[in-house]
């Protein structure tokens, strides 16, 4: 059996969604329509569709997984379990307003014109909020509303703010931040299961390894343990003495997020000749 993977067929999640099978060593088969295609050396088969209609899809089983925003899985609200956080296609859905307005909180809504493309999101906030407040959904181009009298307030996604920006608008409140995630069916058989677990055991060593870098170092001896307690390793860091006397080379792997830190610290305790390599994949 192979499990169906709905991804998006074109747009902004689709070439990250294909990208991240091919890292996770999935290779797709050329498929014989555009609907459809499936990997030549994993048990997949992948469903191109519009991104609205992935959890619909997942939820009818249609399609075992799908991979799609937390945007359109909260909108839709459909049975389907949020599985996985695929950390690509991140934005946030933000209430707008024209850019000389000011926003003094929830209440500022109250019998506002709020135009969205996410009418149950909105108005699951205007209910948390018990503000009662009208809302235009409109498909696309939501950003032109305010400047054409349709509304007061939008309520879009949200990256760069550029396109508020171009629009004299401002951002005022996020009611969610998003990215891509993968949903699954509720009960998935424990045939599709197992597979899903192969593939995101893969996916999950791809995300840990694009975290981590590889660090190589020339270290003097006479400063060996102070270098080596800056370098956690995955076990400990691995030292080779050097053909020079007195000198190791030394390796190990480091978190993004401590990496400046610990070459500034590495540098200070002497160490020379700092290389820093990507890692492709990290099973621990
Ligand atoms: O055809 P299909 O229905 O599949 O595609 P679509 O047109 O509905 O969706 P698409 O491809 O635009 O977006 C797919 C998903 O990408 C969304 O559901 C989000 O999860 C995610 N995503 C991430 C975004 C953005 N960033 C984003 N910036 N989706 C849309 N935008 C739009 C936003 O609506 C606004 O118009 O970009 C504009 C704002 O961008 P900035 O950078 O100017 O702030
Ligand atoms: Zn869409």
């Amino acid at each position: 059996m192979r499990l169906k993977l709905a991804i998006q067929k074109s747009g902004r999640l689709h070439d990250d969604s294909m990208r991240l099978l091919k890292e996770a060593g999935i290779d797709i088969g050329n498929g014989v329509n555009k609907l459809k295609a499936e990997a030549t050396n994993f048990p997949l088969e992948l469903f191109f569709l519009r991104d609205d209609d992935i959890p619909q899809y997942v939820e009818d089983g249609v399609a075992d997984i799908g991979f799609v925003g937390e945007n359109v899985v909260y909108e839709k609200a459909k049975k389907v379990e949020v599985a996985y956080s695929l950390g690509f296609g991140k934005c946030r859905l933000s209430f707008a307003v024209r850019k000389n307005e000011n926003f003094t909180g929830p209440s500022y809504l109250t019998g506002k014109k709020i135009a969205t493309s996410y009418p149950v999101l909105v108005q699951g906030y205007l209910d948390k909020h018990s503000i009662k407040a009208e809302i235009h959904e409109i498909s696309g181009s939501v950003e032109i509303a305010p400047g054409i009298g349709l509304a007061d307030i939008i309520c879009d996604l949200v990256s760069s703010g550029s396109t508020l920006f171009m629009n004299g608008l401002k951002e005022a409140e996020t009611i969610l931040d998003s990215q891509a995630v993968l949903i699954k069916r509720k009960a998935l058989a424990p045939e599709a299961e197992a597979i899903l677990q192969k593939l995101l055991f893969r996916v999950e060593s791809v995300k840990k390894a694009k975290r981590n870098k590889y660090v190589l170092l020339n270290a003097p001896n006479n400063n060996l343990e102070k270098i080596i307690s800056l370098l956690p390793g995955m076990k400990s860091p691995t030292v080779v003495a050097l053909a020079t006397p007195g000198w190791s080379s030394v390796h190990s792997v480091i978190d993004e997020s401590d990496f400046w830190e610990i070459i500034e610290q590495l540098k200070l305790a002497g160490a020379e000749g700092i290389l820093v390599v990507p890692i492709e994949k990290m099973i621990l």
